[in-house]
This record gives C-alpha cells, structure tokens and sequence, in this order.
C-alpha cells in the first residue's frame, strides 16, 4: 500500500516580467511545467491513494490558466489511475479570507478530487484499510481548536496537514515561509502512520514518518536559502515523496526542474578597482556550465565601495541580465551588515511580515497566551488586508 504525497505546487505563481512565446508569464509556465511533471511521475509509479498537502494555488483567486492547468491534471491523474483517491487541502495561499469568497475548491470536488477547504475531514477508505484527516489551514484557526488524532478501525492512520511543526526553525526564522498555522508537538505525535505535511518548501522529515514533501519549484520569497537548505541536506532539487505503508519507507521522486536556479560563489572586492572587479564577474558567469541562459542566478559581491560600483561595465551587465531569465549582481557596500550570511537575501530591507514578526514577539502577553499563536495570527491578519488591497493576488 503506497501513498503519494505532493505539495506547494502554488500554481499561479508569477515572478520576474519575461513572457512565454505564447505570452504567458515564463515562471507561471515552469511551476505549471513542475505540477504535470510531479503528475507524470505519480501516474508512472500507480500508488494507492494521492495526497495534495495545500496551496495548490498561489493566490486565493487564481487565474482562469492556472485554474485550467490544475482542473487538467487532476483529471487526467484520475483518468490514468481511476480506482486511486486524490485528496486536496487547501492552504494558506488558497484559502478563502472571508465568506463572500467562493473557493475555487469546488470545482475539484465537481471532478471528483476529495477536498478539504475549510474545516477538517476524515476520509475513509476501507479498501486501503486507511483513514484520513485532512486539516486545511483554515481549520487551525476554528476555537476551540479541533483534536487532530486518529480515529476508527483502519489500520493506517494517515494526517494530511498544512502548517509549521515545531522547532522546524529555531531562533533563525529567514527560511520560514509568513503565514503559516503552527502545529503542536501533541497534533503530531498520535499514532499516526504518516503524516503529510505542507507549507515549507523544502522537503524534509520532521519526525518518524512525518514529511514535508516540498514545492516542486522555488516559488517562496526566498530560493537563495531553499537552495542552500537543499544543499546542506544533501537533497537538492525539487520532487514529491512515496510512503510504503508495508516498508515502512519514504522514497524521493525528484522533477526535472523546469528552471535552473544558480547561485554563485560569492566575489568579495576588498581592494580591487572597478575593472578587476568587472574581471572577477565576467570569470565567474564563464565558468557557470551550459551559460547562464535561461536561468535564474544570483551573484553576490561584497565589500564594494559605492564608487567602485558605479565604474562597473554595465554594459556588460546588461547583456547578462538579457541572456538569463533573471540575473540578480548583488553588490553590497563594505559596511553592509550581513544579517544571513548562509542564506536568505542577505543585504535587502526586511519585508512588513518579519518586521511584524519581530514587533509581535517582542510584545509582553498575559499569562497563558500562546506567543507564537500569537504571531503567527498578527502576521495572518497582515496578509489579508495585503491581499485585499491587491485584490487576492497576493
Ligand atoms: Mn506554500
């Protein structure tokens, strides 16, 4: 008994202004790419039972393209594997802020997609000898919150969940994706038989069969750090994950990623002049295997005074920044305080959630009061005025 677990695919998302032949935003195409590759390969591996962990959408209201890509695909998943139940919880990204907003969810349901939008459900499956509970974001803010354990007969207990475990992060919060539900040790350590998570980006396991699948592309605020976490955990790339129920083992299903992410080595120019400076740039774009072309890169330089900066060949800089899909020369001043130095995008102001975040944790609370609740609300609660005001597209 096999369970395939996707998560994050976020189709919809757009970045950057670079446009497909066809005239379609070049990033929404990839993350779309990414969520028929991820399809292909569950149809190819024909498990029991697929599991969607949230924000299958950006945006609360996505576009008509991304709307048609997932209705497509999930049906031609269910085509391909007929007898195989696909369930979807919506998450953070694609949950409905207020009642007068109908949740595209439906039209899932109508295909015949098992959906959790709202409140948590428990799906029966007695074929499988499994049960589900699916827990969409917004069922995590329900008061009294709602008990999240096993439940009946089947014999595999499965969570299907969308928000942040404990002590995924620590004290460095520069890889914590805003507005995320905080779960709690005890909702995670029933006697689950597996728990499917989604919401952080990486994938990764937090506990005795309990992962986090990760997106199927960098689509957070923050690829430079995904990229490193990757690395560092020596799983890089983006995939979804298989669990044997009879094994006991969770197997990596990595996609060919749609767009190659490259950050390179960091250049510092203590002491060099504009033209050396040029010097080490162009080596290092050079060296890059296959061209920068088509690819989203970044290149950090520090310690680069503010003259220096301004003497550099712009021209040069111009073509790259044609070449690639994206080409980010991040050049810091040599008093610049390097905040993430691993990760993150060191250098660039804080966004209104971490300032948020920060002021709400400073707060002194009664007694009693959950701080991170408490934060993890305030930063909510910035979200929805920040997606009203860009009407949803946030
Ligand atoms: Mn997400």
């Amino acid at each position: 008994m096999r369970l395939a677990h996707l998560a994050d695919p976020h189709l919809g998302f757009r970045q950057y202004h670079r446009l497909t032949a066809r005239g379609h935003n070049q990033r929404e195409a990839d993350v779309a790419l990414a969520f028929t590759r991820a399809i292909d390969g569950v149809i190819a591996q024909q498990p029991d039972i697929v599991v969607v962990a949230g924000d299958l959408f950006h945006a609360v209201r996505p576009t008509n393209a991304a709307i048609l890509h997932a209705v497509r695909e999930l049906s031609r998943l269910q085509r391909m594997l007929p007898k195989v139940p696909v369930v979807v919880i919506a998450g953070n990204h694609d949950t409905p802020r207020s009642s007068d907003t109908t949740s595209i969810f439906g039209l899932l349901n109508e295909i015949g997609v098992q959906v959790a939008d709202q409140s948590a459900r428990r799906f029966a499956f007695p074929d499988l000898n499994l049960t589900l509970l699916a827990v969409p974001h917004q069922a995590l803010f329900e008061a009294p919150r709602i008990a999240i354990e096993p439940s009946g007969p089947a014999k595999h207990q499965v969570l299907l969940i969308h928000g942040e475990t404990p002590e995924l992060f620590g004290a460095d919060r520069s890889m914590a994706e805003p507005g995320g539900a905080m779960l709690t040790p005890a909702e995670l350590s029933g006697p689950w038989g597996y728990v499917a998570l989604g919401h952080y980006h990486v994938q990764c396991e937090v506990g005795e069969h309990q992962w986090y699948a990760g997106a199927l592309d960098y689509c957070s605020p923050n690829p430079w750090g995904e990229l490193h976490v990757e690395a560092t955990g020596k799983r890089p790339g983006k995939g979804w994950l298989m669990f044997d129920f009879d094994t006991q083992k969770v197997e990596r299903h990595v996609i060919e990623a749609p767009r190659r992410f490259l950050d390179l080595k960091r250049l510092d120019a203590t002491g060099m002049t504009a033209a050396e400076v040029d010097q080490r740039i162009a080596a290092s774009v050079a060296k890059v295997e296959g061209g920068i072309a088509g690819a989203v890169v970044r290149l950090v330089v520090t310690n680069v005074p503010r003259p220096v900066g301004r003497e550099l060949d712009h021209a040069s800089i111009r073509t790259w920044k044609a070449d690639a899909l994206h080409f980010q020369l991040d050049l810091r001043r040599p008093d610049a305080v390097d905040r993430q130095s691993a990760s993150g995008a060191p250098g660039k102001p804080e966004t209104l959630p971490e300032t948020l975040t920060s002021y709400l944790r400073a707060r002194a609370l009664p007694p009693g009061m959950d701080h991170t609740r408490f934060v993890s609300r305030g930063v909510e609660l910035l979200e929805v005025v920040e997606r009203e005001a860009t009407g949803g597209d946030g």
